[in-house]
């Protein structure tokens, strides 16, 4: 901008918006994605329902270059991405000391750190290729040792990243049609979660952490506990405890009229009914959509599959009758748990795992330009909102601002 020139005014802050979460404030910009109310989520400009089958390493190199890859390109970036994979033995090893007891989402928050304890190097741009390597293998390594299924497996050089990722994932007991299928699956569950805007929760905690100069990882396990919750990240099994709910209430003859009795008495009694509405969004999620042609593809006759198409039909119109519901439409968890657990994940404790395993890539990317990019390279400054000092806060009423802070 031009010494002396104004600044144009985005928006008008207004008291009534403190203790809002920030909603609407805007504090900078997006490079990867943008979520668009109206149109739906795209990728450096691309529709995501458009690229949703492509490699998922064709995609993480649109996030981190904004081009999409030649054909020689993606085989260097696939070259990269195998030198990285390694995940020393040391790190494995603390895995097993962990308590099983503990939520897998503590166990991969806890080993995002300890890559850190190994990977940091003070660079993002290569901490960000070394996590986008590694958290594939240090994933099924969770799932290996947490579940009991034996010790973790090494990854190959000459499978592609999602094949590799079900590879060393190793399900006890899965056959080789439920193996393609679930990486069928996985290859378009990675996609779909990789980047969702700057403003989540999760991505927003890690550009946070990132600004005080924290590492990657450091930045990551911080990010990532912030996806555990359930009103974030823990909502994809929250959605599949709610379809297998109307599946028992329901019975095994799935039909309109018994379904749309559910939902009008669940909503009477004041209940959430799961997958569907979004903050931003007020079309159907395209993610949902993508994953419903999945699932037509990979578990058609799959009575929770049958019962997510089913709702998907239902429970819009009903939704759409109530004014204060802003979004009647499906949302991406409406599908996601449904479909892992047809393709053979069948303990839905992990499913927010999957998500992070995912949405490293995105946080990743936002990172590095954050730290690396923004402001002509400056990088942007430590975070630091303001907070108005008042004794009581709104807890007994409007709040008097006494002061600044
Ligand atoms: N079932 C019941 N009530 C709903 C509803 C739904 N599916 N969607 C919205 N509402 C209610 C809200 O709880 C809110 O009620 P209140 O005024 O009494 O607090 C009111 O309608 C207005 O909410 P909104 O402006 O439409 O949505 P929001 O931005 O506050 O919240 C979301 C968005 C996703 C949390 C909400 O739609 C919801 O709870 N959906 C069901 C849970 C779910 O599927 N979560 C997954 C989210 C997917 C994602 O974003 N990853």
């Amino acid at each position: 901008m031009k010494e002396g020139a104004k600044s144009a005014v985005l928006m008008e802050l207004t008291k009534d918006q403190l203790e809002t979460g920030l909603r609407g404030v805007p504090v900078g910009y997006c490079t990867t994605s943008s979520v668009e109310a109206q149109k739906g989520l795209f990728y450096v400009g691309r529709p995501v329902e458009e690229i949703a089958n492509s490699d998922p390493e064709q995609v993480i190199h649109l996030l981190l270059h904004k081009t999409w890859p030649t054909a020689e390109q993606s085989a260097e970036f696939s070259k990269l991405l195998k030198a990285n994979q390694g995940v020393p033995r040391e790190v494995l090893d603390t895995l097993k000391a962990l308590p099983r007891t503990g939520h897998p989402m503590k166990w991969f928050i806890h080993a995002i750190n300890a890559l850190g304890m190994v990977g940091a190097c003070g660079d993002y741009r290569r901490e960000c290729i070394d996590l986008i390597a590694k958290i594939p293998v240090i994933t099924a390594a969770i799932f290996r040792v947490r579940s009991g299924w034996g010790e973790p497996i090494a990854p190959r050089t000459d499978l592609g990243y999602m094949e590799n990722f079900v590879y060393m994932l190793g399900v006890p007991g899965l056959d080789a049609d439920k193996t393609r299928k679930l990486t069928k699956l996985m290859r378009v569950f990675d996609v779909v979660h990789f980047d969702h805007g700057g403003g989540n929760l999760s991505t927003f905690v890690g550009k946070a952490v990132a600004s005080g100069k924290a590492d990657m990882y450091e930045s990551m396990s911080a990010a990532m506990a912030g996806l555990a919750g359930p009103l974030h990240g823990k909502a994809n099994q929250e959605c599949l405890e709610f379809v297998q709910e109307c599946v028992a209430k329901v019975g095994e003859n799935v039909n309109a009229d018994a379904v749309r009795g559910l939902i009008q008495q669940k909503l009477a009694s004041k209940e959430v009914v799961y997958g569907f509405g979004h903050a931003v969004l007020r079309v159907e999620d395209p993610r949902a959509k993508v994953l419903r042609a999945t699932g037509e593809e990979l578990c058609p006759t799959d009575i929770n599959f049958r019962m997510v198409k089913l709702l998907a039909e239902v429970v819009p119109p009903i939704l759409a009758a109530n004014p204060k519901i802003s979004d009647p439409h499906p949302n991406v968890d409406s599908a996601s748990g449904s479909l892992l657990m047809a393709c053979g994940l069948t303990d839905p404790d992990y499913y927010t795992v999957l998500f992070g395993l995912s949405r490293v890539v995105g946080i990743a990317a936002q990172i590095v330009y954050e730290r690396c990019e923004a402001r002509q390279g400056k990088g942007t400054p430590i975070v630091r909102p303001k907070y108005f000092f008042s004794p009581l806060g709104t807890s007994q009423g409007e709040a008097e601002i006494a002061g600044t802070g």
